[in-house]
């Protein structure tokens, strides 16, 4: 196979004769017989608050909105532990991540197992995955691999392509689209369906911009989250964190104010990785990032700020460099469909548009996830089955359905071990009767450099129970009237009952996902 040297050379020469199986499926219902093609777009921390088809507070998605006009949008979707490498594993197994064994960032995936993508090429499908892996092992279940190394650079990032290290000159966003646009073009078998993760390391921290969107939103002053000054009241552990935007993020790393005359300093390491990052850039790039970035440090710098002041400064520049990162995705996004539509597959691929999971904008003065609470436990998920429903669902889906949903839709059956539920019914827009009563979730990485305790949960349309069960600490929401989780009524006069039945729906669920690292009494 021919080595690619940069985002944007055509990949030729796979050989894919004698591969060339008929799949064994066809379109469960409908007159259209072809085919499902799988286009599984993921980004990384992206919050459902930054997507206009969710809300346009912030940001117009137009392109993300092009999958939502004719799909349906998930409101309630959730994510079984809120963080990248066991958010991947759940995806690709349809398994909690005990079972499937990454538990937290430090685990390796255990690539012998049964996913989603090995059953789909035993279906016939030819498989992809492109972009941001973070699983530590090498792909496998892939016809074809491309891979940023852990977390991925944004500049000039180095991939590692069917075991084969590469580094790419430009913009991640532009780069791994590049690279799956031109798989679809020239690397895929035409004869075979297909099934593409197209996983963008954008807009993961530290939100750095493409030069052509560093002067959006320059003018733009977004509102404080209403719970920006949480003082977490009865909510022990979130008192505890370390991932405030007033006291942990770091002007020089997450904010790019590494000057040139190094008179700003911030927490020494973080310090270093932000001239580093910088330093990865070539002339043309940094001349672009200084024309912005040295305007913004001097105002900084005359500007003087303390206390409050400096903390809104800081919300602002979060938010300004987050929703560039995000135009850059989204406009990526929009490539992807263009080529989709130009190649007349809109009719017979199912589109999914999700992250691995959501992210603070702020609220309890927050960046990053892990939390059980709503803005991390959900995720964006915009999903468009052509022929089927488009709107708003309100159905309690986890990532964990991804996988049997891909598979329902192939036309392959699903595994019995497989905790998720195909959630394909609710995209022809039918009766849905998950195979659970309530939403299972678990935490695992303490300690970490944002120190969230250990916790896990379960939700259901109206509670959320949660219990960090390292301090015998519990938590209850009734997200009828506490929509931001502000008060915790566990243990208050009244909520008896509901304790005594979110605790058996939890033990019930425990039992039937066979947890096995913690057992709530
Ligand atoms: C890195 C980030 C953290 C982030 C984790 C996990 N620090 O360690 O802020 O929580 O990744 O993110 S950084 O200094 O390296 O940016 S995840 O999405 O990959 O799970
Ligand atoms: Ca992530």
């Amino acid at each position: 196979m021919e080595k690619l040297i940069n985002g944007t050379k055509r990949l030729i020469g796979l050989s894919m004769a004698g591969l060339a199986v008929m799949p064994a499926f066809a379109a469960e219902d409908g007159d259209d017989k072809k085919p499902m093609n799988i286009l599984f777009i993921m980004c990384d921390d992206h919050s459902y608050q930054t997507i206009s088809a969710y809300d346009s507070t912030f940001i117009k998605t137009p392109n993300i909105d092009r999958i939502a006009a004719d799909g349906l949008r998930f409101t309630n979707s959730f994510v079984a532990n809120s963080i990248s490498g066991p958010s991947r594993a759940c995806m690709l197994t349809g398994k909690h991540s005990f079972t499937n064994g990454f538990t937290d960032n430090s685990s390796s995936f255990d690539g012998s197992q049964q996913t989603f993508p090995k059953l789909l090429q035993k279906q016939g499908y030819e498989t992809a995955v492109i972009g941001k892996w973070h699983l530590t092992s090498e792909p496998t279940g892939f016809n074809h691999w491309d891979i940023l190394i852990g977390q991925g650079d944004y500049y000039n990032p180095t991939f590692i392509c069917n075991g084969e290290k590469v580094q790419r000159k430009g913009y991640a966003t532009n780069v791994t689209t590049d690279l799956a646009l031109d798989w679809l073009e020239n690397g895929r078998d035409a004869e075979k369906p297909f099934c593409l993760l197209l996983h963008h390391k954008a807009p993961h921290r530290t939100w750095m911009p493409d030069t052509c969107d560093l002067d959006l939103f320059s003018d733009s002053n977004f509102p404080l989250p209403a719970t920006f000054y949480d003082n977490y009241d009865g909510r022990l552990a979130a008192a505890g964190q370390k991932m405030s935007i007033s006291k942990d993020m770091d002007l020089v790393y997450d904010l790019k104010l590494a000057d040139k005359d190094s008179t700003i300093h911030s927490r020494p390491d973080l310090e270093a990785w932000g001239r580093r990052m910088y330093n990865n850039m070539d002339a043309e790039q940094k001349r672009a990032w200084d024309a912005h970035y040295d305007v913004v440090i001097e105002k900084f710098k005359k500007a003087g700020l303390t206390g409050k002041e400096l903390d809104a400064w800081k919300y602002q520049q979060y938010m300004r460099d987050y929703l560039r990162v995000i135009t850059s995705v989204d406009r990526n996004v929009g490539r992807v469909l263009d080529y989709l539509e130009a190649e007349g597959l809109m009719d017979n691929t199912l589109i999914v548009y999700t992250s691995d999971q959501g992210f603070y904008m702020g609220e309890h003065g927050w960046f990053d996830k892990r939390w059980m609470y709503e803005e991390s436990f959900r995720t964006p998920l915009i999903v468009r089955l052509p022929g089927g429903v488009s709107g708003e669902s309100m159905a309690m889906v986890q990532n964990i359905d991804y996988a049997p949903t891909f598979l329902e839709a192939a036309g392959a059956k699903v595994p019995s071990d497989i905790h998720g539920c195909s959630f394909l019914p609710v995209l022809k827009g039918k009766k849905w009767k998950p195979n659970r009563d309530g939403v299972y979730y678990h935490y695992y990485e303490y300690p970490d450099e944002h120190a969230v305790k250990r916790h896990l949960g379960v939700r259901t349309e109206t509670h959320k129970l949660i219990h960090f069960y390292e301090d015998g600490v519990w938590e209850l929401y009734d997200l009828r009237n506490d929509k931001h989780e502000l008060n915790n009524i566990y243990g208050e006069p009244g909520t008896e009952k509901v304790t005594a039945k979110l605790k058996k729906k939890l033990k019930k669920l425990q039992k039937q996902y066979g947890e096995q690292q913690f057992i709530a009494e």
